[in-house]
């Protein structure tokens, strides 16, 4: 059913991904995929939000990570690493209050939270150096004074990151604001956050875990279910989907081709809104879209696809069964919200992403992390433009960069201007092999050591992170 012409001509629709990886990996192995599990056998659970104490000034949460056992695939007991005992919990904070966590680290590794998308203080990232260790704790301030989006906390330890993620270490962050209160956009029970992810199970429901086996993970959990259905009401609803994998692109698809509308991406809405027919979801990115089950009658059943599976795996995400009528006030305004003007940029970067495979390191510029090193220092308030060049052209491995601290835009992807649902405020960018892309951006408020690195995470893990110092 699905060729390799299928995912070109898919991919060239989502006007991304222009060339087809021809491997997502070096040295993977193949993978000989376990009996696939049926689908659609458990509902999706819709996190309810997390209730914060209501402080004067901020809503102050306590997160213990530690591990829990809880069940994911049904009739077993899968131990992860958890928040509060929960797998993907959700945290919904307002623009303007901020949110203060105390982080205590009931785990035996180190454990350093980082609000993926987040505009915080230095000491609030979760850079590698301020982790917890085991037994310690630690305050985190999130000002919240961005514009809407929606974000995710996950582990930025230095080298037990990517297992810690894995292991089910991330909560959707969604923030609201005045402005998207009083678009017409589907709200309340209708706006439901979706973290796609993968995971290999073993025998006994225990998460086997291979930094390099990436393409062995044939499980897609949505939310912390394997593949499942939602009931939904014949009518609108806003999904904020979030790719919260290690290394896994989710080339998404709803039914055979049924038309769905693109409205955000990491930094917030889109301009204006987008009809799409796919939608590529890359690790660490989030894309909004909203889905009109009006158009279908009550008994309706439409299966979201991953157009892109590893060898012997399954398409199927999750599956929307439309199960009764509602009224639906709810529309998409034919313009959502305009990209800020960053101004002229008075500095130029260049960031060559490559892997050596001597080595097996990922390299930013040819050269691996160093904590003891400063990369970039780039001004407070000094537009800047980066071209991100992916220069993997023997293993065409796709690398991302994501620059802590502020998000930016992307000014044009082989000279050519972004795709329409590339053209909102982004924090993550993947460029494809052989490919570069210019982004501009501006940092903003705070000084201090923040990290920018491609996010696979195995290729973080294996050293493609810089430092940057951001200065008056
Ligand atoms: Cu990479």
């Amino acid at each position: 059913m699905l060729t390799r012409r299928n995912v070109l001509r898919a991919g060239a629709a989502a006007g991304v991904l222009s060339t087809v990886p021809a491997s997502l990996v070096i040295g993977g192995r193949s993978g000989v995929a376990r009996a696939a599990e049926s689908p659609f056998r458990v509902p999706l659970k819709v996190r309810t939000p997390l209730r914060p104490t209501r402080l004067a000034g901020h809503d102050f949460y306590r997160l213990t990570t530690r591990e829990a056992d809880v069940t994911l695939l049904p009739g077993t007991r899968t131990r992860i690493r958890s928040f509060n005992g929960v797998m993907s919990p959700l945290i919904v904070a307002r623009r303007g209050r901020p949110v203060v966590i105390e982080q205590i680290n009931s785990l035996n590794v180190p454990f350093s939270m980082h609000l993926h998308g987040g505009h915080v203080p230095g000491g609030s990232d979760g850079h590698p150096e301020n982790e917890v260790k085991p037994g310690g704790k630690r305050i985190f301030r999130y000002p919240n004074q961005q514009r809407a989006s929606t974000l995710w906390i996950h582990d930025h330890s230095h080298h037990s990151h990517a297992e810690n993620i894995y292991r089910g270490l991330a909560a959707t962050y969604v923030l609201t604001d005045d402005f998207e209160d009083r678009l017409p956009l589907p709200k309340g029970r209708y706006d439901v956050p979706l973290q796609l992810r993968d995971a290999k199970f073993g025998e006994n429901g225990a998460l086997d875990w291979d930094l390099h086996d990436f393409e062995g993970r044939h499980t897609l959990l949505v939310n912390g279910s394997p593949r499942p259905y939602f009931e939904v009401a014949a009518r609108k609803y806003r999904l904020r989907l979030v790719n919260t994998s290690n290394e896994r692109l989710f080339l998404l698809q709803l039914g055979d081709g049924e038309e769905f509308t693109h409205i955000g991406t990491d930094g917030g809405l889109l301009p204006a809104p987008v009809p799409a027919r796919t939608l590529q979801l890359w690790p660490g990115e989030r894309h909004e879209i909203v889905v009109d089950f009006g158009r279908y009658a009550v008994g309706r059943k439409l299966v979201l696809n991953n157009t892109y599976p590893y060898e012997g795996e399954a398409p199927e995400v999750m599956r929307f069964d439309v199960v009764r009528n509602a009224p639906d006030p709810s529309s998409v305004p034919a313009t959502l919200r305009s990209v800020p003007d960053l101004g002229t940029s008075a500095v130029e970067r260049e960031f060559t992403l490559s892997f050596n495979a001597r080595t097996g390191e990922h390299l930013i510029n040819n050269k691996p992390f160093d904590t003891d090193r400063v990369d970039i220092r780039p001004r407070l308030n000094v537009t800047e433009t980066w071209r991100i060049t992916n220069a993997d052209t023997q293993f065409g491995i796709p690398h991302s960069l994501h620059p802590h601290l502020d998000a930016f835009r992307i000014l044009d992807r082989n000279g050519e201007p972004p795709a329409a649902g590339e053209a909102g405020l982004k924090d993550t960018i993947t460029v494809m092999a052989g490919e570069s892309a210019r982004v501009q951006l501006r940092f903003t408020d705070y000084t201090g050591r923040f990290m920018y690195h491609c996010h696979m995470l195995g290729h973080l893990q294996m050293g493609m992170m810089g430092q940057m110092e951001i200065g008056r």
